[in-house]
């Protein structure tokens, strides 16, 4: 069995990758939900959405979320109501956010809601919310504190960044499935996803990060930094924040009491020594995916770093 760590757009190509390297079925996903946030009265978990639609085969790879294809009718009338607008729900999205709010005010858990819409959507691969408990990153600025979307998508991750904390995390609980995954795995993939809002809070559910250091599983990152910045996104800008120079070393770091290997980017090659002497097997290659070729490449390569 091979467990993967995931937020949602980088994460996502990694595993578009894996599905078609293994079989999906051997594939169990746990991936954050400390961006979920409630907005027209819906529960949107974006990272468990951006994923399930890529198992599904329903993702957008051009904008990295939603359906491919989808019309934004429902927010342009929602707009016309004077309602916020700024985060862009399609409507065949509204669909998933809608059957997910009435499922979770019926007392079912984001685990089983999760199951409920990958089986409906015929996905063979497990997705796991990390927790089925509330958690919140969120995101200090000069201009106050703020959820992670609104600094993400409605502010362009423009405001100064003082400070991230994940609220709730310290008296959540791993949903269930998730500990006894990461225990009964053969391989772990950390993906290349945002350290700090994406990985960050999945290691800091309790239980999770003790798990990794005692599963007998061969545990693999990949990098999403190339030289001192994210290949998108502002997980370099949040590092910074974080009192960390940004970097793959910086990164490697951060899991270094987990891993048994790291995939680095060739631009970074100088990084490889700093990095082995942390106890961590390194390959530098090409980590940057945007045809499924690339893809799948990097997905061979982090499993024959397993293998080694
Ligand atoms: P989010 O929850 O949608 O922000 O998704 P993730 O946290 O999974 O992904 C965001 C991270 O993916 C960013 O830090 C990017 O640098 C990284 N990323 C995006 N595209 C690529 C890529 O092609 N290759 C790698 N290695 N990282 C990528
Ligand atoms: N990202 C954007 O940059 N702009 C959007 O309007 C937007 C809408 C959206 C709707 C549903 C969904 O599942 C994801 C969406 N995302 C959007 C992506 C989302 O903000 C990011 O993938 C992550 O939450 C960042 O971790």
């Amino acid at each position: 069995m091979i467990v993967v760590l995931t937020g949602g757009t980088g994460g996502a190509k990694l595993i578009q990758g894996l599905t078609h390297e293994v079989d999906p079925a051997q594939l169990t996903i746990i991936c954050n939900t400390a961006d979920d946030f409630v907005l027209h009265g819906l529960h949107i978990s974006p990272d468990l959405d951006t994923i399930m639609y890529h198992l599904a085969g329903l993702g957008d790879d051009a904008k990295g979320w939603g359906i491919r294809g989808d019309t934004y009718g429902a927010l342009e009338q929602l707009e016309r109501y004077g309602a916020e607008s700024w985060f862009k729900l399609g409507d065949k999205d509204l669909a998933t956010h809608i059957r997910r709010t009435e499922l979770l005010r019926n007392g079912v858990s984001l685990s089983a809601v999760t199951h409920e819409l990958c089986r409906a959507l015929g996905i063979a691969a497990r997705l796991l919310p990390m927790s089925d408990d509330r958690i919140e990153t969120r995101v200090e600025t000069g201009e106050g504190e703020i959820s992670f979307q609104e600094y993400f998508v409605r502010r362009h991750w423009r405001p100064e960044v003082t400070g991230v904390t994940y609220a709730g995390v310290e008296s959540c609980r791993a949903a269930p499935g998730v500990i006894e995954a990461i225990h009964a795995a053969a391989l772990i993939v950390i993906c290349p996803s945002n350290p700090v809002t994406s990985i960050g809070p999945i290691l800091a559910v309790p239980g999770i990060r003790h798990a990794l250091q005692k599963t007998a599983a061969q545990i693999i990152g990949v990098t999403p930094i190339i030289g001192p910045a994210a290949i998108s996104g502002p997980a370099h800008k949040l590092m910074l924040a974080m009192g960390v120079e940004p970097s793959s070393l910086a990164v490697a770091r951060g899991y270094a009491d987990c891993l048994d290997g790291f995939v680095i980017d060739a631009d970074d090659l100088s990084l490889k020594d700093a990095i082995e002497s942390l106890g961590v097997n390194v390959i530098a290659t090409s980590v940057r995916m945007n045809a499924l070729s690339e893809k799948r490449r990097l997905a061979r390569e982090v499993l024959a770093l397993a293998r080694q």
